[in-house]
């Protein structure tokens, strides 16, 4: 017997492979369960679905207890997560200081910072997450900071650019491995089984000696296939790229919304993945409002602005959009 699913149960299936958490893929599991229909033909599915729900509970479960014993569950805020790793005194701590208004401890000798802290850094209209970790080169750490660092977007390695650098982010790669976080390198397939992760390398210090040819040994071993940043944390120099650098690791675009007759909130934009389409984004603003959306208006993208759009037209960087139901 044919299982005749509904629309909304293969809806649901894409949020649960898309899921990173166990609890978001027990949310899709239990919306998949509640939308398809019951009667023999089921019966199979009805008993899978069951079953998953029980592994990924028992996985929630396992992660809540890791995050009680040690604190060391971030919640994400703002429109991504960015960790901060790297070996020790690298200056992760000076420059989450330099560009959030978070207070971590900063000192000279290694193994300063215990746990990771977050702190919000503002790029133009929008705040992002960065955490502070303490230094990767201790094996109890990499083991307590794994599930942290899976959890993150974008995985930012900083260096000291006053010592070699080469070993410096290769060691910080080998310690993300064992957590099998792997970098997403454009070209290279996906290891299954891992957590591919977008990564970009900070060299910090650059106001001291040796800086300059550090950098250049850094950037023609990585520069095609990590974005790099130079900057200096305790100085302040190029701070702003950094933040530029972040975004655009994120692959995210911002969009402004507008009521129709009224002007665009240019305040407060949507956060929406690179390539989203006007439907895309009208769930984003709620789930309900995607199936009731009949098209919209888009001001920058269209081929001229106040352009009516279909549900499918992609968004770009920037647009206004005005939804229509
Ligand atoms: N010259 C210079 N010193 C810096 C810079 N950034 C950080 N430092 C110094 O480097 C030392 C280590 O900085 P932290 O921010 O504590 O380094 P960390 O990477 O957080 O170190 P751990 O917490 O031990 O992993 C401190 O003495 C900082 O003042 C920089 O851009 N230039
Ligand atoms: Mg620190």
């Amino acid at each position: 017997m044919p299982a005749n699913l509904p629309p909304q149960y293969f809806e649901a299936e894409k949020r649960f492979r898309a899921a990173r958490d166990p609890e978001e893929k027990i949310a899709a599991l239990e919306t998949m369960l509640a939308v398809m229909p019951k009667h023999k033909g089921t019966d199979r599915l009805h008993g899978d679905l069951r079953r998953k729900i029980a592994k990924f509970s028992q996985e929630a479960e396992r992660k809540l207890a890791t995050a009680r014993s040690t604190g060391f569950y971030i919640r994400r805020e703002g429109a991504g997560q960015i960790m901060l790793v790297g070996p020790a005194n690298a200056g992760k701590s000076q420059l989450l200081a330099a560009v959030t208004e978070a207070l971590p401890e900063i000192a000279e000798y290694p193994f300063t910072t215990q746990t990771p802290i977050p702190g919000m850094m503002k790029y133009a209209d929008i705040q992002i997450q960065l955490v502070d970790t303490p230094p990767l080169g201790h094996k109890d750490v990499r083991v307590l900071l794994a599930n942290t660092l899976r959890n993150a977007d974008v995985i930012a390695i900083v260096v000291d650019l006053s010592l070699e650098p080469v070993s410096q982010v290769e060691a910080s790669l080998q310690g993300l491995s064992e957590a099998r976080i792997e970098p997403l390198i454009e070209g290279v397939p996906e290891v299954p089984g891992t957590y591919p992760r977008k990564v970009l390398i900070v060299g910090n210090k650059n106001d001291l000696a040796g800086a300059g040819r550090n950098w250049q040994r850094l950037h023609s071993q990585y520069a095609h296939i990590f974005p790099l940043v130079s900057i200096s944390a305790r100085e302040g120099t190029g701070l702003e790229e950094f933040r530029q650098a972040i975004y655009r690791a994120l692959q995210i675009i911002r969009v402004y919304t507008k009521s129709p007759g009224a002007k665009a909130d240019l305040s407060d934009p949507l956060i929406l993945e690179q390539g989203s389409t006007v439907e895309e984004a009208a769930e984003s603003l709620h789930k309900d409002f995607r199936q009731n959306l009949k098209y919209a208006v888009v001001w920058g993208s269209g081929k001229y602005d106040g352009q009516r759009v279909s549900k499918a037209h992609v968004l770009q960087e920037g647009d206004i959009v005005e939804f229509h139901i």
